[in-house]
């Protein structure tokens, strides 16, 4: 991950070069962001990869800046690769993480004529039959952040799931010395990411036999939800040592609660967060450390994969590799999944030098 983390500070530069030379991205309504390339077939930049496709990328929801900043050209995410591949590219999706409002923006890609679909799942069983028509239709099908593991061609997992799970337990025992009552703020009660993340936490808690998780609560990426959910633990659980929220929406309101409360001094916040948005919490003490990858090169390897795949260069056939652009050679894994590195600590030590 140190490499993938130089690539974060290098990137803006990158861009700049890159974005004064490609197509300029204009927002077309409410729930969408597109960008075109100005190829419309054949070859492109990367060999035989095939140009003009309609890839559209459909995160959880909109306006949650963990996938803004996966997806847009600016941070040289998911659209900016799929500008210099010289594909169209759409970010589309509803503003609640929530199926119902994510599978409508996954029918109106089918039906504008998608040749690739790049997903987070919301809650893969909701997700499911509108993903399996798309695959039916030829349509690539590959999911990023959140999986649909049984309705999708690839996965592309931002760091090993079993790590993410263990990594977060294993910072907040070293913060409370292993002891007390501690709780999980969560996304969504369906998100695939979170419940996989959560079940590692509950196995690797057995390693701390005085460490108790007293409650899980859902705080569904919305940061109103998010403040109620942390503001009832606090209320029902007042001997609370910690708070894990693996989530970038959830660990932020839980920072906020506890930084402005009674418990703040009391309550040690971690999870997975950005660096921007945490700033302020890890010089105030309640989060010293927390974690997460490089939200831009995730969307910017699942585009790559994305195209690939479309292209027909890569199957789900574990061993098969591809280059991805500046963040270079990817093999796909036993699970049909493209891994792209292990999670990174932020801390009071380092976080000064990252800016997303
Ligand atoms: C939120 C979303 C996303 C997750 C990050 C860590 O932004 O739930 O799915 O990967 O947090």
């Amino acid at each position: 991950m140190r490499r993938s983390m130089k690539r974060a500070l290098w990137a803006p530069a990158v861009l700049l070069v890159a974005s004064a030379t490609l197509a300029a991205c204009s927002s077309s309504g409410s729930g969408s962001t597109s960008s075109s390339a100005s190829a419309s077939s054949g070859s492109g930049a990367s060999g035989s990869l095939k140009t003009g496709l309609k890839v559209f990328i459909i995160p959880k929801n909109l306006g949650n800046p963990y996938f803004t900043t996966a997806d847009s050209v600016k941070s040289g995410g998911a659209m900016a690769a799929l500008q210099t591949l010289g594909e169209s590219a759409t970010e589309t999706s509803g503003t609640a993480a929530t199926p119902s409002s994510q599978i409508p923006a996954l029918q109106a890609a089918i039906t504008k004529g998608a040749n690739a679909l790049i997903v987070s799942a919301t809650d893969p069983n909701a997700l499911c039959p509108t993903l399996k028509a798309a695959m039916a239709k030829g349509i690539t099908v590959v999911t990023y952040d959140s999986d649909a593991p049984a309705c999708r061609n690839l996965f592309v997992n931002q760091a090993s799931t079993a790590q993410i799970g263990t990594s977060e337990v294993d910072l907040l025992a070293k913060e409370i010395h292993s002891s007390g009552q501690i709780a999980i703020v969560s996304a969504a009660a369906s998100a695939t990411n979170q419940n996989q993340w959560i079940s590692y936490m509950k196995q690797e808690l057995k390693k701390y036999p005085k460490m108790k998780l007293v409650s899980t609560v859902y705080g569904n990426d919305d940061p109103t939800t998010a403040t109620q959910v942390t503001q009832g633990l606090l209320q029902h659980y007042p001997d609370l040592k910690g708070i894990i929220s693996p989530t970038t929406v959830g660990i932020l309101a839980a920072a906020q609660v506890v930084s402005s409360s009674k418990y703040k001094g009391k309550v040690i916040v971690t999870g997975l967060g950005t660096p921007d948005s945490m700033k302020k919490y890890v010089a105030n003490g309640v989060t010293p450390a927390f974690e997460l990858w490089n939200p831009a090169d995730l969307g910017y390897l699942a585009a790559y994969a994305a195209v690939n795949y479309a292209s027909k260069k890569i199957t789900n056939a574990s061993g098969q590799s591809f280059t991805a652009g500046k963040l270079g050679k990817f093999t796909v894994g036993s699970d049909d999944s493209i891994l792209l590195g292990p999670p990174f600590v932020f801390n009071k030590s380092n976080i000064s030098n990252f800016n997303f």
